[in-house]
């Protein structure tokens, strides 16, 4: 693709074509030379936006609760950007029919852009390309961008760290609030949501986690924001302002203290990171698949086989400077 045309794409895509916005996704799914030469120009225009990770086990109600909170962003005004990293989400349209039946009002609104990751195919991994989904997504003037990820601690959907607001959203039920601090999401959260709180142990369990935050050791974070909790009721529509207005909290209070621009810093730090990791793997099968027969040799004989590892590496590494 052309310098110019690439030029003209953002051009359009900036002035709100939807489609160009979709083909400029498309290119930057991929660490190519494509996809850095277009992130390298929309970069300096990024870093306004508020990103939101909801992250938490399956089932706690993310994408319900996440449909809500778009609902509750746009009345205030906000255009909003969807990245769906889960594969089960309805916003990846991988859902039973009523999930992606309450995704239809957002379908058909012009303020709301959901893109999910495809989970097959991508090159660079899902995680290097939503960094770069949430670049473009910030660089097209998108108020709030939402990160829906499943789980936290696996390198995959660590991608939760280069949230400003991270939730985490949790349920009422036996074991599940041990659950939940045994999977260290305790030490991450800027908010807590105890979804499900139509049923009747959440109490119980907001009164268990409430408790926990007041702990010194997790009842801070490095901001020096202390890790708030809110009752919801995805599907009752309940406490779904108070949560947006922690979510607005929060956002003021990162801003404020200048957070909100270290976040986005240690965002691109992690981009780079992981798009360095995706170009050198791919480097390394290159160099994989020219070293076969060598490999073989090696593999035959059970000798050399780390100095093989060791070759390769260096293999890839040339290949990475040619
Ligand atoms: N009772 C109740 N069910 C809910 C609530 N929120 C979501 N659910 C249901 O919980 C299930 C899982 O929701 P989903 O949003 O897909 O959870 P995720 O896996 O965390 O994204 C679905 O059947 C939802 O309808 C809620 O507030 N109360
Ligand atoms: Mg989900």
């Amino acid at each position: 693709m052309e310098a110019a045309s690439i030029e003209a794409l953002l051009e359009r895509a900036e002035k709100g074509n939807l489609r160009a916005l979709g083909r400029l996704l498309t290119l930057i799914e991929h660490p190519t030379p494509h996809a850095i030469q277009i992130l390298e120009r929309l970069a300096k225009r990024a870093g306004r936006a508020q990103v939101i990770g909801f992250t938490g086990i399956p089932g706690a109600g993310k994408s319900t609760l996440a449909s809500r909170v778009i609902g509750a962003l746009r009345r205030r005004g906000y255009r909003v950007a969807v990245v769906a990293i889960d594969p089960s989400s309805p916003f990846s349209g991988g859902s039973i029919m009523g999930d992606r039946l309450r995704m239809q009002e957002h379908a058909s609104d012009p303020g709301v852009f959901i893109r999910s990751i495809p989970t097959r195919g991508v090159k660079g991994g899902l995680s290097t390309a939503a960094l770069a989904m949430i670049e473009v997504f910030d660089a097209m003037g998108y108020d709030k961008i939402i990160v829906e990820t499943v789980g936290v601690g696996q390198s995959e959907v660590d991608i939760i760290n280069a949230a400003h607001t991270i939730i985490v959203v949790t349920m009422p039920g036996a074991g599940d609030d041990v659950q939940a601090l045994k999977a260290g999401v305790m030490e991450i959260g800027d908010i807590y949501v105890v979804n499900k709180s139509d049923k009747a142990e959440a109490n119980k369990t907001a009164a268990y986690l409430q408790f926990a935050l007041e702990r010194e050791d997790i009842g801070r974070r490095e901001s020096g924001w202390k890790p708030r909790l809110v009752k919801t009721s995805a599907v009752l529509g309940m406490g779904i302002d108070s949560l947006v207005d922690v979510i607005e909290e929060h956002w003021n209070f990162l801003r404020e203290s200048g957070w909100s621009g270290r976040k986005v810093e240690a965002r691109r730090i992690l981009m780079a990171k992981m798009m360095a990791e995706s170009m050198l793997s791919a480097k390394v099968m290159e160099a994989h698949m020219e070293s076969l027969g060598y490999l073989e040799e090696v593999a035959r004989t059970g000798e050399g086989i780390f100095r093989a590892a060791e070759e390769l590496a260096r293999r890839a590494a040339r290949k990475m400077l040619e």
